[in-house]
């Protein structure tokens, strides 16, 4: 006499739970598919658009999930980075790079990596290494200046938005 009761009970328990988790499923997956994420050339990239913050904490920030601010090695990386914060809706924003001549002035550096500049892609009279308010300009920012996805020199301090890059190494 149990049993069927007890069959009756599971099997709406595993249909109530079977729709749990296809609900919790669905949510996830539609986070991820408008996601700050982006898989690309091997890599995946985050897009910090949370909340703004100074180079940084944008270093620290991209450190505690196993990331590091991203470089921008090559034109294709450079274009599908701008082509993306389109996509999820923050094409107008500005976004920390790892690009910094804080150790050498005269000396373009990707931080994360270590590696100098090669290719560029500077704003038509970027690097200015000043503001208009003459206050010294360390850390490189892309954003959408009208055309493009170019860079600028700007205060560290300042706070904008930043693209994290999943390590290379395992
Ligand atoms: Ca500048």
């Amino acid at each position: 006499m149990g049993d069927p009761v007890y069959y009756v009970v599971s099997s709406l328990n595993s249909v109530l739970s079977g729709a749990n988790n296809d609900t919790v499923n669905s949510r996830l997956s539609k986070r991820s598919s408008s996601s700050n994420y982006l898989n690309f050339a091997g890599k995946t990239y985050y897009f910090g658009t949370v909340f703004r913050s100074n180079f940084y904490r944008a270093i620290q920030y991209c450190r505690q999930q196993g990331m590091q601010l991203v470089s921008i090695p090559t034109q294709a990386i450079n274009d599908r980075l701008g082509k993306y914060i389109g996509e999820i809706g923050v094409g107008n924003g500005h976004f920390w790079t790892s690009g910094t001549n804080l150790a050498d002035v005269n000396q373009w550096i990707w931080l994360s990596t270590g590696e100098n500049f090669v290719y560029t892609n500077w704003h038509p009279g970027e690097p200015s290494y000043k503001n208009s308010d003459n206050v010294t300009e360390n850390c490189v920012e892309a954003r959408h200046f009208g055309k493009g996805f170019t860079w600028n020199d700007l205060n560290c301090f300042w706070e904008a938005y930043f693209i994290c890059e999943s390590t290379s190494s395992c």
